[in-house]
């Protein structure tokens, strides 16, 4: 079953949007794996956005992660990296549609709520960088021979 690294950055938590980003994943029929909340430092926030190093906004998005609490998330499920990827929406939350997370709650385009992996193997590093092995739980799920 594929597995996603999904974060609800600092603008999520301060803006007490929370609650509301995490019950869309829920109710998706995502199964949680993990969570818990995360002061990023330089280093964690470097090496997860390694990818962008060099780019313009790179130090304002490493400011940005550090600034404030982050949750972090691993879900579960089928096609769960596109699945997480849809229901967040676009980079940029004005061209983001209405529906998605993005769309939804707000219009920036570096402030925009939520981290999902964008490939099942860089789900893995990312998985990896935000968590221990032993913080990953693995269950049974109640609703297992319905929401497939
Ligand atoms: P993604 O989060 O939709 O995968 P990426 O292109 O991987 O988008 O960019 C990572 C993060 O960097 C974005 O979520 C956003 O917070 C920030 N970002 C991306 N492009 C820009 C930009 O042009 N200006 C400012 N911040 C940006
Ligand atoms: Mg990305």
């Amino acid at each position: 079953m594929q597995r996603t690294l999904i974060l609800l950055k600092p603008d999520a938590v301060q803006r007490h949007l929370v609650g509301e980003i995490i019950a869309r994943f829920e109710r998706k029929g995502l199964r949680l794996v993990a969570l818990k909340l995360v002061q990023a430092g330089r280093a964690l926030a470097e090496q997860h956005y390694a990818v962008h190093k060099g780019k313009p906004f790179y130090e304002s998005l490493l400011s940005f992660l550090t600034s404030g609490p982050t949750v972090a998330l691993v879900w579960e499920g089928r096609e769960a990296v596109a699945v997480c990827r849809n229901l967040m929406g676009l980079t940029d939350g004005a061209k983001s549609p209405p529906g998605t997370i993005r769309g939804d709650f707000g219009i920036s385009v570096q402030n925009n709520l939520v981290h999902g992996s964008d490939s099942p193997e860089n789900a893995a590093l990312e998985i990896a960088l935000w968590f221990k092995n032993e913080e990953l739980v693995t269950f049974a799920h109640a609703d297992a021979t319905w929401a497939g």
